[in-house]
């Protein structure tokens, strides 16, 4: 990530909206050609029409399974899935910075048509609406994307080695989480800043600057119903957040999980299981994007070999990683249980 050659200070005593923050941060980098500003807006759109039908998902016909599709990964899509998916896609059509996307509800990647003769250079991953298993139950969800410079020439179609970068390139990440509020988080690599729609005026407007995870916390988030399926050192630890008197607490739903993580401390953890030997959650749109954002909000991200996620090494674009994600004091400490009683060589 380019340093910024000057940094235009925020305003602190009036609204600033989304754009106007995208706009301002864009200004800090002389060699900043608006794209990734686009690209960054699009989404924020696409944000606000999902955000309008998750609310009202209970009232219209769009709550429930969608006639028992299911997407790449076998879960069964959710009708606001392929909505949400249909309207990342229209939306990221609009600025013409995006050459293509990948999607937790596509098989393959998707290329995007240019707009007039403009060549983009940016390819969007994207789970359009996470846990959503939860909508019928009006839990929160939530949306996930990472957004990549693309390697192959601008002449000519993206590629799926275009998605297949490790988390370390990330040109910008982030969520939205549709909960008791609507919120927008996001990192392009100097801080993580989240952004609370008011309806009022259909605007993202800054409400969290420059956030920072505790070092530590008393909460720790894991499916405790597969613990005896848990490796011994999985078990270990989660033994001993319990005598440490932590709360658990898990929403089944990533997003929800590590927003309250980022804002009170705590960790996340997704080990292997026998139905996901590799974990469950996909590392390109899933791990890698939350694991920028809670880096740069100073926690960390590993998988369950001690490697950090951003490292992996992608194979494909489904594919899954077991992570540990959340407060750098907790997951250190998660580190040196799996170093003493890992059976397997890390
Ligand atoms: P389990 C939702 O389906 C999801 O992808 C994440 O949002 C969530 O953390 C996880 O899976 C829940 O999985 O196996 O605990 O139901």
């Amino acid at each position: 990530m380019k340093k910024p050659t000057t940094t235009t200070p925020i305003p602190t005593n009036r609204i600033v909206t989304l754009d106007e923050f995208i706009i301002r941060s864009e200004k800090d980098f002389d060699y900043a050609t608006g794209e990734l500003t686009g690209l960054l807006r699009d989404i924020g759109v696409a944000a606000k029409i999902v955000n309008r039908e998750v609310n009202k998902a209970g009232l219209v016909n769009i709550t429930g399974a969608a006639d028992g599709a299911a997407n790449t990964s076998g879960d069964t899509q959710q009708k606001l899935d392929v909505y949400a998916n249909e309207k990342l896609i229209e939306c990221l059509q609009n600025s013409g910075e995006c050459c293509a996307i990948a999607s937790e509800e596509n098989d393959d990647i998707q290329l995007i048509p240019p707009v007039g003769s403009k060549k983009s250079h940016y390819v969007v991953m994207f789970d359009p609406l996470d846990g959503s298993s939860n909508i019928d139950v009006n839990v929160s969800v939530g949306t996930i994307f990472a957004i990549y410079r693309r390697h192959s020439s601008a002449d000519g179609p993206a590629t799926v080695d275009d998605f297949l970068q490790t988390g370390l390139k990330q040109v910008a990440a982030g969520y939205v989480l549709y909960g008791t509020s609507t919120i927008l988080v996001y990192t392009t690599g100097r801080g993580v800043n989240a952004f609370t729609l008011d309806p009022s005026i259909g605007e993202f407007c800054l409400s969290h600057r420059n956030m920072r995870i505790p070092n530590n916390g008393k909460f720790y988030s894991v499916n405790q119903g597969y613990y005896s399926k848990f490796d011994l050192e999985m078990r270990r630890y989660i033994d001993h957040c319990s005598d440490q008197n932590y709360g658990l607490r898990y929403i089944g739903s990533m997003v929800s999980d590590i927003h309250r993580i980022l804002i009170q401390g705590g960790i996340f953890l997704y080990p292997s299981t026998r139905k996901y030997p590799k974990g469950k959650l996909r590392l390109l749109y899933e791990c890698n994007p939350l694991a920028f954002i809670v880096e740069q909000a100073g926690g960390k991200a590993i998988n369950s070999q001690l490697r950090r996620i951003l490292e992996l090494e992608p194979k494909e674009l489904h594919q899954r990683s077991t992570i540990v994600i959340g407060s750098p004091d907790m997951v250190d400490e998660l580190q040196a249980f799996i170093e003493r009683y890992s059976a397997l060589p890390l």
